[in-house]
């Protein structure tokens, strides 16, 4: 496979300071090179780099950095759209707000090559907010509202030339839902599994429906991967820890499978931050996540299934 290392230096969608450091985090902690041991041609592109921003404002005035964000967003639906032409693109993040544009580039290509694209969200968090909606401000907490085409977003963010059929969006990892959330996804079709969900089944019960439906639809799938999704002690590098998550076993089965799925067409990894970590340990963690969805694995046959 052809792959494409993108950095995204941006950390204005989060409360915290520090998301800006983690497309450095992660090419320290050997991504290109677990890449090129799996055999993969890796091209390391850089960072994207955040033009000039307006000076728009939004009358929910809890809202923070809308200027950059809306820029962030227009970059980088410009970025993926491009560079979903051709291999599989690997976004390095940043805080989820990426996600906005990413995947609505994503989405504008994919309806080019007629074919549906369908994310899977690994999150505590489901994203979920408008700009009306939106308590906190943080605005990594709306990607999936706007890619999706809730409404809230009209002249301030980019017009969606092609937003993603909520019901080709699944959720895994859930535990942290705000009200008005909850209420939009009662309406919504987005598949939303939270981690009773994975307590109860298994993670792989959840996620192997998911991939079937894909793969049924000859779909693209993109794969965002939030820090968050794990549990936060073998995952501390997050702003907000929100205990209960994934843990370490069940993150790599996930990896594994949707290697196996030969489905994944693009990926981001996203609120890494690396003023918040132990050691580099969770970029090492989330490098050897996306090795295992590049094809990592422990024994060179077939794995028995059962
Ligand atoms: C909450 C909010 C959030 C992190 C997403 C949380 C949003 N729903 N936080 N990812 N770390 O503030 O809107
Ligand atoms: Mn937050
Ligand atoms: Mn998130
Ligand atoms: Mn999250």
């Amino acid at each position: 496979m052809f792959c494409k290392l993108i950095g995204v230096p941006l950390q204005d969608g989060a409360s915290q300071l520090g998301c800006e450091m983690g497309p450095s985090a992660l090419r320290v902690a050997g991504l290109q090179s677990a890449l090129t041991e799996l055999g993969h041609q890796v091209s390391d592109l850089g960072n994207v780099v955040l033009p000039p921003v307006s000076d728009i404002t939004h009358p929910n005035a809890a809202v923070r950095r809308l200027p950059e964000i809306v820029a962030w967003t227009e970059l980088l639906t410009a970025t993926a759209y491009r560079e979903s032409a051709e291999g599989m693109p690997i976004f390095l993040g940043g805080d989820h707000a990426m996600s906005a544009g990413i995947v609505a580039g994503l989405a504008r290509k994919a309806a080019e090559k007629q074919k549906p694209l369908f994310v899977l969200w690994l999150d505590a968090h489901t994203d979920f907010h408008t700009l009306e909606t939106t308590d906190s401000g943080n605005l990594h907490g709306v990607p999936v509202a706007y890619f999706t085409g809730r409404p809230g977003f009209k002249g301030y963010f980019p017009e969606l030339t092609h937003a993603v059929d909520p019901a080709n969006v699944c959720m895994i990892g859930i535990r942290s839902v705000d009200p008005q959330e909850r209420a939009a996804l009662k309406e919504s079709e987005i598949i939303v599994n939270d981690m009773r969900a994975i307590d109860e089944n298994g993670v792989g019960a959840v996620l192997r429906p998911f991939i079937e439906t894909v793969e049924a639809a000859g779909g693209l799938l993109h794969v965002s991967l939030d820090v968050d999704f794990l549990e936060p002690a073998v995952a501390p590098a997050v702003g907000t820890t929100v205990p209960g998550g994934a843990t370490f076993r069940e993150a790599h089965l996930v990896m594994e499978m949707l290697h196996d799925s030969g489905l994944v067409t693009s990926l981001d990894l996203v609120e890494l931050n690396p003023f918040l970590d132990e050691r580099g340990r969770t970029a090492t963690l989330l490098v050897d996540l996306a090795a295992s969805l590049m094809g990592r694995k422990v024994l060179d046959r077939p794995t028995r299934r059962y």
